[in-house]
C-alpha cells in the first residue's frame, strides 16, 4: 500500500513538472505569444513564404513538394533570462520518406527567406533545429528525427549535406511525426544556460534533451519559427508560442547592454571529421572488362605457348 501511495506521489510531481511555469502565468509576455485563434497574427507576428493560417494552426509548409514558410515575432526580446514553449504538430501521407523539418529561431534578421530550413543562412542567433531527414549519406551518429541546436555569430553556414553535426551545440534523438495529440519543445535560456526539454509522448511531463552551459546571446534578438519541404514533404504546423519572462531584478541598463553580445558558445560537440562521402572508385562494369580481358590474354598465353612446345617438340622428333 505505501509502495502503491508512494508512486502516486511521484507520479504527481512528475505530472508538475510541465505545468510549472504554466502556473505562474503572470510571467507569460503577452508581447511574444501566439495562441488560437491567432488574432495578433499582423501584428504581433509576421509570416511570409506559403506560410497558412487557420484558426486551429499556423502550417508554415503543407504535405506538398518545394514549399516554405515562417512566422517571425516582430517584437524584440528585452528579456535576459527566458523559457518559450512550443506546441507544434509535424503530419504527413509519407512512412518512410517525408521531409525537411522545421527551425524555431532567436535571431538578429527576421523575415529573411534562406536555406536553413526555410530561413535565412549564416544567421546572427540561436536555431533550434528539428531535422526529420537524414541527408547524410554515411553512417550517423543518431536517428532522425533529430532535434539540434546552433548558435551562430554569422560566420558559420548550416551544413545540411552533413545534417548541421559540425556546427552543433547538442541534440538528441526525437520521435514526433503522426501522432494524434499536441506535441511540445521547451527552449529555457537562464544565467547563460541553454536547456532543451520535450514532451512528445502525450505525458504532460518534460523530457531533458540536452543542457549546455555558457550560452551568450543578446537581448534584443527576434523568435520565429520556419520549415520547408523539398522532394519530400510534410505539414509543418506551429499551434501555440508561449514565452516566460524569468528576470528577477535585472536593472534596463544591463538590459540594454546586453543588446551588443555578440552570440557565442564556448563548447560545441566535438565535430565529426569532416570528409567526403566515399565515391566507388572503380565501377562493377569496368571491374567486369578488367577480369574479362585479363582472362582471355591469360587463355591467348596458354594456348600460344602450348602450340610453341608442341611445334617444338615435333621438330626434335626429325632431327
Ligand atoms: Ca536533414
Amino acid at each position: 500500500m505505501l509502495h502503491i501511495s508512494s508512486i502516486f506521489l511521484l507520479t504527481l510531481s512528475v505530472c508538475s513538472i510541465r505545468a510549472e511555469v504554466d502556473a505562474s502565468e503572470s510571467y507569460v509576455s503577452r508581447d511574444h505569444t501566439l495562441a488560437r485563434p491567432y488574432s495578433n497574427i499582423g501584428k504581433l507576428w509576421d509570416f511570409l513564404g506559403h506560410t497558412m493560417i487557420t484558426n486551429n494552426y499556423v502550417r508554415l509548409t503543407p504535405d506538398l513538394q518545394s514549399k516554405s514558410g515562417a512566422i517571425w515575432n516582430t517584437s524584440p526580446v528585452m528579456t535576459k533570462n527566458w523559457e518559450v514553449h512550443v506546441t507544434f504538430k509535424v503530419h504527413g501521407k509519407g512512412t518512410e520518406l517525408f521531409g525537411d523539418g522545421f527551425a524555431l529561431w532567436y535571431a538578429q534578421e527576421r523575415m529573411i527567406e534562406g536555406p536553413v530550413f526555410g530561413s535565412k543562412d549564416y544567421f546572427s542567433g540561436l536555431a533550434i533545429i528539428l531535422d526529420t531527414y537524414s541527408n547524410h549519406n554515411g553512417p550517423h551518429n543518431h536517428q532522425h528525427p533529430f532535434l539540434s541546436a546552433m548558435v551562430n555569430n554569422g560566420t558559420m553556414s548550416y551544413d545540411h549535406d552533413r545534417d548541421g553535426t559540425h556546427t552543433q551545440l547538442a541534440g538528441c534523438e526525437v520521435r514526433f511525426r503522426n501522432v494524434n495529440f499536441d506535441t511540445h519543445i521547451s527552449i529555457r535560456y537562464e544565467n547563460e544556460i541553454l536547456s532543451v526539454s520535450t514532451d512528445l509522448e502525450n505525458r504532460n511531463e518534460w523530457k531533458n534533451c540536452f543542457v549546455v552551459q555558457n550560452v551568450e546571446l543578446p537581448t534584443g534578438y527576434y523568435f520565429g519559427a520556419s520549415a520547408t519541404t523539398g522532394d519530400l514533404s510534410d505539414n509543418h504546423d506551429i499551434l501555440a508560442i508561449k514565452f516566460y519572462d524569468l528576470d528577477k531584478n535585472i536593472s534596463a541598463e544591463e538590459i540594454k547592454k546586453r543588446t551588443s553580445i555578440v552570440p557565442n558558445a564556448k563548447t560545441f560537440e566535438p565535430p565529426r571529421e569532416h570528409v567526403d562521402d566515399i565515391k566507388p572508385s572503380m565501377s562493377n562494369l569496368k571491374i567486369f572488362f578488367i577480369l574479362l580481358v585479363g582472362t582471355l590474354a591469360s587463355i591467348a598465353v596458354a594456348i600460344f605457348g602450348y602450340s610453341w612446345y608442341k611445334e617444338r617438340n615435333a621438330r626434335k622428333r626429325f632431327y
